[in-house]
């Protein structure tokens, strides 16, 4: 894992960090052709994609009734924790449901109006890993702002991950496929004949979902681009660096193209945490994931010269997950404005929110979280806003509309006030 002081970054080291792309561009072109079948040629290419890439030969792509089967067989210790994760993510969610309003500026009624999008795709991963938990970060926030059709996608196998289906029915989705990668994201944009065409895709993926999710944006929506995991932790001398270690080696063990950091103001604490990193990959069932993530050139543990330079660096970065280790945790986090998801304090690890603690997961990367958060009620929402005004507020108004319009040189829009104000 790279090992170097934060002012000792030549341009290439920083670029290699900040603008990190997890080999995304790499299969853009790749995924384009994929799409673009499937965009043409509907089920029979996706069918023969399923066959090429997970090596399955699909029977039906719609597999709705599996999940809730999935979800009674399950057992009980299994079903209980999917539950609780969903009732704590619901909660959560709950209390961002935004509220129409109105309110009177200076006798102008104006207000907002929220109503759901109406059909709503979400990605759930599957391949080297099952990911029951994105099934529930996607889903539920979705159904909570109301969504009517919510489907989803996941990778087809010989048989597919039960807890994944389990989580996809305890979650509250309408429809399920069998298909995954770029395929699913082409069949839920274009629609096929199996697959209903949806008006947004959101969720996480490999580089390969990821990709296509930017291809197809425009034709459809989409949330942001969430790929392989990141994080990022700072810490100061008073974080433990095992536990640091702990949650670097976890978010690597997600993809080869993950990206981990830490950076601190204590010289000895980056040794140490470089030397509990490499300690607690050895002998991991993903030992190969992990030091393939471990090795990328995005990845390392960088001493800064002050918690200042920390902080620089971090928000240069825009982590997907930050984690604050350091005794003035909230100080440091008021000043990174960037970042998709916080975790504060040593008993916080990433895991907490990866799972069930009840914030969301799906969160941007690649510096994302510099324009945008993670995936939130708001993402399955869109907002009207709406307006009355009486007689007097338009008289108040009057002068200014009209002086504008003329100035726009367009006078029907002048005449559409003074026709209502000239009327007595
Ligand atoms: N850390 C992942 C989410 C996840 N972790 C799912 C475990 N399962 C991306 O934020
Ligand atoms: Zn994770």
């Amino acid at each position: 894992m790279n090992q170097s002081a934060v002012a000792d970054l030549g341009p290439d080291d920083r670029s290699a960090l900040f603008d990190r792309d997890a080999g995304v561009a790499a299969v853009r072109e790749d995924v384009r052709e994929i799409v673009d079948r499937v965009r043409e040629e509907g089920d029979v290419a996706v069918r023969e994609f399923c066959k090429k890439f997970d090596d399955v030969q699909v029977g039906s792509l719609e597999i709705t009734d599996e999940a809730e089967r999935a979800y009674d067989e399950i057992d009980d210790e299994l079903r209980e924790a999917i539950d609780a994760a969903v009732a704590n993510v619901r909660e959560f969610h709950e209390a961002q449901v935004p509220e129409d309003w109105r309110e009177s500026f200076d006798g102008r009624e104006l207000g907002r109006r929220f109503r759901p999008i109406q059909r709503v795709g979400v990605y759930a991963p599957g391949g080297t890993a099952a990911y029951p938990s994105s099934a529930i970060m996607g889903v539920v926030p979705a159904k909570v702002a109301g969504v009517e059709q919510v489907a989803v996608a996941t990778p087809p196998a010989e048989q597919i991950n039960p807890a994944t289906l389990a989580a996809i029915h305890a979650a509250g989705a309408d429809t399920v496929y069998s298909v995954g990668g770029a395929q699913a994201v082409g069949a839920l944009a274009y629609g096929t004949e199996s697959v209903n065409r949806v008006q947004k895709i959101v969720g996480p993926g490999n580089r390969w979902v990821t990709a296509a999710k930017a291809e197809v944006r425009g034709d459809v929506d989409i949330d942001f681009l969430a790929g392989p995991s990141e994080i990022l932790v700072v810490a100061d001398d008073t974080a433990d660096p095992e536990y640091v270690a702990a949650d670097l080696v976890a978010q690597a063990e997600h993809d080869e193209n993950a990206s981990v950091v830490a950076v601190t103001d204590d010289a000895d604490l980056a040794d140490e945490i470089a030397d509990a990193v490499d300690r607690q990959a050895d002998g991991r069932e993903r030992e190969d994931v992990i030091r393939g993530a471990l090795d990328s050139d995005a990845s390392g543990v960088f001493h800064a010269r002050s918690m200042s330079e920390a902080i620089s660096f971090a928000e240069a970065y825009a982590p997907e997950h930050l984690s604050i280790v350091a005794e003035d945790d909230e100080s440091i986090l008021d000043r990174i404005e960037s970042a998709g998801s916080a975790f504060l304090g040593p008993y916080t690890p990433v895991a907490a929110g990866d799972y069930a603690s009840g914030t969301n997961h799906v969160l941007p990367t690649g510096g994302g979280a510099k324009l945008t958060g993670g995936l939130s009620v708001d993402t399955f929402v869109r907002s009207t806003t709406v307006q009355r005004l009486d007689r007097d507020a338009l008289d108040d108004l009057g002068d200014t509309i009209t002086t504008l319009a003329d100035a726009e040189g367009l006078e029907a829009h002048a005449e559409s006030v003074r026709r209502r104000l000239d009327d007595e």
